[in-house]
């Protein structure tokens, strides 16, 4: 499923981030940005220990920020590495921190040329965050950037699995409505 914005594209496919060719992946991380399960273990895996050195010289990263590197072996020249909220019922700021990683994540990408991203469904796999409402979030957050931004060319929503696709195209067609 795929909308234009702005001239932008908005893509949305089931498939594995690791194997995008977009300038750009984003890593659905955590704090100590040295790797963990999930995309994040999936990432440094295939991309290779070059994506880990880099990590380590950045000290980490507080919860709805980003930070770049390289992207090692992977096709994607950069991962832009970002901290999703761990979700504890929505009552502790979860949705700012979770647009805060959509928004920041493709202010580094513009601040270092790239025109083209592919993100995950960030907070909604160990982080527990419910992707019905991750999904909406993530998807007006990008929309709004794209209105607001001619540099980012295309941005695509890797989705693991079926259901997590479907989630993303139901919120996409309320949100398109
Ligand atoms: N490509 C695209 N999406 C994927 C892939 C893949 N290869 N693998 C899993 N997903 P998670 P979080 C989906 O747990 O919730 C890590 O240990 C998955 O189905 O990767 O932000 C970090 O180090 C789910 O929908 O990230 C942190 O400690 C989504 O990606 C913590 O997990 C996010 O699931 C971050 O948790």
């Amino acid at each position: 499923m795929q909308v234009t914005i702005n001239q932008s594209t908005l893509e949305l496919l089931e498939g594995d981030i690791t194997q995008q060719d977009t300038e750009a992946i984003v890593n659905a991380a955590n704090t100590t940005l040295l790797g963990g399960g999930g995309v994040d273990g999936t990432i440094h895996r295939e991309g290779g220990p070059q994506i880990l050195e880099e990590c380590r010289k950045l000290n980490g990263c507080p919860t709805g920020e980003a930070k770049i590197t390289g992207g090692g072996r992977l096709k994607a020249r950069y991962v832009i590495h970002t901290v999703g909220p761990v979700y504890s019922g929505g009552g502790r700021g979860e949705a700012e921190k979770l647009a805060s990683c959509y928004r920041r994540s493709l202010e580094v990408a513009s601040a270092n040329g790239v025109t083209s991203v592919a993100f995950p469904s960030i907070s909604t796999g160990a982080y527990r965050y419910p992707i019905d409402e991750a999904a909406r979030l993530a998807l007006s957050t990008v929309m709004d950037y794209l209105k607001s931004h001619q540099d980012l060319r295309e941005v695509r929503f890797v989705l693991f699995g079926q259901p997590a696709f479907d989630a993303y195209c139901e919120a996409l067609r309320n949100l398109a409505a």
